[in-house]
């Protein structure tokens, strides 16, 4: 039995947490939450996540304590929390805790999740926020700010010359920030970013195409239905009709 379940819908917050757990090499077990027939607010699901948000990561610790079958198992929203806690776990995914960059992932870890996602969301979602009033003008509005945040991101990249987001290597961190690109320059529909807009900032576009060759990133992207190029250009997920992911 693998220690994680992972409820996912293609292309949704949950292909971070899958390309997380494909980089740090884990078995986990998906479970599909289709949410064109609004099963992400079910009864069922809001037990694991009030929300109704996508994703939700199950650590089955029941089954790695074998000797004490009490155990709770740990049930994860919010994508930040679960990097984190996914960092802690698999040290190929970011700083180990002791490490002089635990600041760095802090920050940065914060900054694209409570900034960039949370800014992300209201382009897609502005509806939501303005009901029938002017909701195309908040979605120019908040695209102008994301602008912005990539190219702070882009300076910190710069600041650095790394190709990734932290000093110290590679850490889930990029994960995070590839997606939010990705969803950029494709939701919601009619409205995608220009790639030209995001490709100005060219250490975050450099991030991306290295991001592109890797090959549990790919992986993951494969398990949603999503074809490469991931990043750059990149294109919808296309469920092949009446699939259910393994
Ligand atoms: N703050 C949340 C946001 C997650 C989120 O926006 N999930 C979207 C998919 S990308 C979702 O589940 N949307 C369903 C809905 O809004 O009904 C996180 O970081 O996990």
């Amino acid at each position: 039995m693998s220690d994680y379940i992972l409820y996912y819908s293609p292309d949704s917050a949950n292909l971070i947490v899958r390309m997380a757990l494909q980089e740090a090499d884990v078995a986990y077990e998906a479970r599909l939450v289709d949410r064109s027939r609004g099963e992400q607010r079910s009864s069922e699901f809001l037990r694991l996540n009030p929300q109704g948000l996508l994703p939700v990561l199950v650590h089955r610790r029941a089954t790695t304590h074998s000797n004490n079958g009490s155990v709770a198992d740990t049930v994860l929203f919010e994508t930040a929390a679960i990097c984190l806690y996914l960092i802690d776990r698999h040290p190929l995914l970011g700083p180990g805790i002791n490490h002089d960059g635990r600041g760095d992932l802090y920050r940065w870890l914060f900054y694209i999740s409570n900034t960039l996602h949370a800014d992300l969301r209201i382009r897609f979602y502005a509806e939501r926020y303005m009901g029938d009033r002017d909701a195309g003008h908040l979605r120019d509005m908040v695209s102008e700010r994301i602008l912005g945040h990539l190219q702070l991101l882009d300076r910190h990249i710069a600041a650095h010359n790394g190709i990734w987001m932290l000093d110290s290597g590679f850490s889930a961190l990029d994960l995070y920030l590839g997606v939010c690109c990705r969803w950029l320059m494709l939701y919601p529909a009619g409205y995608p970013v220009a790639i030209n807009q995001v490709s100005s900032n060219t250490h975050v576009w450099r991030l991306l195409t290295a991001l592109e060759k890797r090959p549990a990133v790919a992986r993951a992207c494969n398990a949603e239905w999503i074809k490469a190029p991931f990043f750059i250009n990149p294109s919808r997920a296309e469920p092949a009709e009446g699939s259910v992911l393994g």
